[in-house]
């Protein structure tokens, strides 16, 4: 598939040098309507976690590079958290695909310790009975383990005049495609960060699919600063 070179082209096959003008943070920020959207950098997503990602914790110095560009430029940051009551319903005890992980208020579910949390928080997958992959399903973070179901993501970024979304996170083939499909539907014009994806890949394939997908549906796939090799 295409890939957006730094500095915007498409090209296929990586061979083109990369031209002037980057798909860097600091251009992205630069845009009075983008906001920054970091998915699930959870400890259990992680390597040493429950439902770790195979090189889940190589994006968090990618993302921390944008953090830091969006917040200079006084941009929105967005992060999402996988947030499950024990007992969830994706849980295999109660018959889902995946372990017992993102359980409420434990150290799984805490954020990476070297994500440079700075932002707002949104909560998903809170409801014991239903599965939340995407981040449109979140709800805003309030106190240690409460959310405010009435502030969704959508509506807080057309609050903010957000049109462009720039995705990062875990996992590609599951809720940074979630949240990206969602954010398509929802009108948002979107780029995924494909050096601050990284996959589960329960079937090898899976997280080239999802981008294949998410770009079918019209994400813009962003290969980043050179240098930043998958
Ligand atoms: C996720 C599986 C279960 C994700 C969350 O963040 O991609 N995957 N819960
Ligand atoms: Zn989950």
């Amino acid at each position: 598939m295409d890939r957006l070179q730094p500095g915007g082209a498409a090209t296929g096959g990586g061979a083109a040098p990369a031209p002037a003008g980057a798909v860097t943070p600091e251009a992205a920020a630069q845009h009075p309507d983008a906001a920054l959207v970091v998915v699930d950098v959870q400890n259990d997503f992680c390597p040493g976690g429950a439902l770790a990602v195979p090189q889940g914790d190589q994006v968090v110095p990618v993302l921390n590079r944008w953090i830091g560009a969006f917040h200079a430029a006084g941009r929105p940051v967005v992060f999402t958290q996988d947030w499950h009551p024990s007992g969830h319903v994706s849980f295999r005890e109660q018959g889902g695909p995946w372990p017992v992980h993102c359980v409420q208020g434990s150290p799984g579910a805490a954020f990476h310790p070297d994500l440079q949390v700075r932002g707002t928080v949104f909560r998903k997958g809170f409801a014991p009975d239903r599965e939340a992959y995407s981040g449109f399903d979140g709800a805003l973070a309030a106190g240690e383990a409460g959310v405010r179901p009435e502030v969704t993501l959508a509506g807080w970024l057309r609050q903010q005049g957000v049109r462009h979304l720039y995705v990062g996170g875990l996992a590609t083939d599951y809720c940074v495609r979630a949240t990206v499909l969602d954010g398509l539907r929802e009108g948002f014009r979107v780029t995924v960060l494909v050096p601050a994806v990284r996959a589960v890949d329960v079937t090898p394939g899976d997280g080239e699919r999802a981008l294949a997908e998410m770009e079918a549906h019209g994400a813009l796939l962003a290969a980043g600063d050179a240098g930043e090799a998958r």
